[in-house]
């Protein structure tokens, strides 16, 4: 390592000092302005960790949902999976390391992982739209060349679609061809032959809204439309040509505003989706015959999905076992649905994709998906030369049954949650099952539901367990939560610090909207007491 090199380039993207910023579920998430020092580093560490798994690792630079002035960067591990734990440590010593310190930093850390320093090295980098995701993936080539990794730039890329690459080059090219065109070839292909399946083909062109945030995912849903040459129809609003990004707009605002983005002239009935800023989250919509706004979230898409699959695991009569995975913010409707109608198993994680994608590889089909959209379906390698090899074996209804597995083994991007593809899933399901998009929603009745933040002067006082779900610090924290929530009927509340801004999340679902939103107000009251609230004490209505 020519640490006289790193010096002289390091000074050139200086660390502003004092600055203190911490590897977070998401990676770096910050103002844009501030971030030029860690993109640099991140290309250093993105060496290092090439070096020690011998395998190629991605830079992401993005700040997915956050405002257009904010940018963020993430290391993707090679089989596409987020960061393992221990790195992430690293990532945030080396980023907060004062200038004069950081090529020691660099040392030590090369050190503890026992990283092979004559290894080679190979990073792949891609961005978003935002103004500064230029600038910012140069700072992270910088960092790459002067440790002399190798690199390919990948430009404009949905976040999924580098995980997507990460995952192809460590396979030698098994899982798919590490180019944008193979992604669409093999999503669209797949998409095509799964949908040909369908008994009535019914609408040819059934036509379907996106609203893309004002971000890449309308960029390369566009090029991939000419891919996509029956089945679907897409129409693309908010595709940056005028808006904001992420600006009254995408999943992350239709999600916690419960209604349409800005630009979306819903006619009623009418499928609609939004992506987020990375298009690596989708949530559906639709208005009925009186005006009324429906979400369908994350937990309806994993019951759509996830009963889709249970269907043809019972025709080919195979006993792979499959497995649904949440968060404490999955709707109880949807919990309740999943295990007593589905008979599904279903396991609750915390918070963070890496958190559910964990849980779901112990299956051999894992569904995962936050309420928020962000997720995917992972299956395990038995399982998918099982299918495979059945789709070959089988005969009539049962060997369809095995290439429609095959099909969406292949459709469905299984590194992490990803808009475009989950989109296609999700099509491709309706279509099969001959579902309208009220169909879908009438599944089961969400409970009425209503999140809050709290203030408080120092987050990190509450400490939980049980997934997010009981409170451990501080004391009579959690005993103010169950006399609460005992005075409503059908009702759960919890609380945790937030990953990604700094305050307390409180969540809570009763029997009606009124009563949610009381027990919310209460909850929010009671942290605001005994966890140090600071500021105005929250109010009801607010
Ligand atoms: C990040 C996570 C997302 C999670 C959210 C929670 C990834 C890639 N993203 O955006 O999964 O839902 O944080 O935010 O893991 P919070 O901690 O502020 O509630
Ligand atoms: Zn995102």
């Amino acid at each position: 390592m020519d640490l006289d090199a790193v010096k002289e380039h390091s000074a050139l993207h200086a660390k502003p000092s004092g600055l203190v910023l911490q590897y977070g579920t998401a990676g770096f998430r910050t103002k844009a302005e501030h971030l030029d020092h860690v993109m640099f580093r991140m290309g250093l560490l993105a060496v290092l960790r090439s070096k020690q798994t011998k395998s190629t690792i991605g830079v992401m630079v993005t700040a997915s949902h956050n405002p257009e002035e904010d940018n963020g960067v993430k290391l993707v591990d090679p089989l596409g999976e987020m960061l393992a734990p221990s790195w992430e440590e690293h990532a945030t010593r080396l980023a907060n390391a004062e200038e004069k310190d950081m090529p020691g930093v660099l040392m030590d850390i090369s050190v503890k992982a026992a990283v092979n320093l004559q290894q080679d090295a190979f990073v792949v980098i891609g961005r978003d739209t935002r103004p500064s995701s230029e600038k910012l993936s140069q700072s992270v080539i910088d960092g790459v060349t002067v440790l002399e990794g190798q690199f390919q730039d990948y430009g404009l890329l949905t976040t999924p679609q580098l995980h997507y690459m990460v995952y192809c080059r460590n396979t030698g090219g098994q899982y798919g061809k590490a180019t944008i065109e193979g992604y669409y070839e093999k999503l669209s292909k797949a998409f095509m032959e799964l949908t040909k399946q369908a008994s009535c083909s019914g609408d040819e062109n059934r036509s379907l809204k996106v609203d893309c945030a004002n971000g890449i995912g309308a960029l390369k849903l566009r090029e991939m439309e000419h891919y996509i040459t029956q089945g679907l129809s897409v129409q693309l609003l908010n595709d940056g040509t005028k808006g904001k990004l992420n600006h009254l707009c995408g999943a992350d605002f239709v999600k916690s505003h419960q209604k349409p983005p800005q630009g979306m002239e819903m006619k009623s009935n009418e499928r609609c989706c939004s992506f987020d800023g990375d298009a690596d989250r989708i949530v559906y919509y639709y208005l009925d015959v009186d005006g009324h706004f429906h979400l369908i979230d994350g937990d309806k898409i994993a019951t759509l999905i996830s009963s889709f699959l249970k269907e043809l695991l019972l025709e080919i009569g195979e006993s792979l076992n499959i497995g649904v995975v949440q968060t404490a913010y999955a709707n109880g409707s949807s919990t309740r649905y999943l295990e007593e109608v589905m008979k599904v198993p279903v396991y609750c994680t915390k918070t963070g994709v890496k958190h559910l994608h964990h849980k779901a590889q112990e299956f051999d089909i894992g569904v995962y998906f936050e309420a928020n959209g962000h997720g995917t379906v992972l299956f395990s390698k038995a399982a998918e030369t099982k299918i495979k090899q059945l789709a070959r074996e089988l005969e009539d209804k049962k060997r369809k049954a095995a290439k429609m597995l095959e099909n969406v083994i292949d459709l469905i991007n299984q590194t992490a949650g990803d808009a475009i593809s989950d989109m296609l899933v999700i099509e491709a399901v309706l279509i099969l099952k001959g579902l309208t998009v009220q169909q879908w929603d009438a599944l089961y009745m969400d409970l009425p539901n209503r999140q809050l933040k709290v203030k408080v002067a120092d987050r990190q006082v509450i400490s939980t367990t049980d997934a997010e779900r009981q409170v451990v610090t501080p004391p009579g924290l959690q005993e103010a939560i169950n006399d609460l929530v005992k005075k409503y009927k059908l009702s759960r509340a919890f609380v945790r610090p937030s990953g990604t801004e700094d305050i307390v999340r409180v969540y809570a679902e009763a029997d009606s909207q009124e009563n949610a939103d009381s027990l919310a107000h209460a909850v929010s009251l009671a942290v605001f007491q005994l966890a140090g609230g600071v500021g105005e004490a929250p109010q009801l209505g607010l």
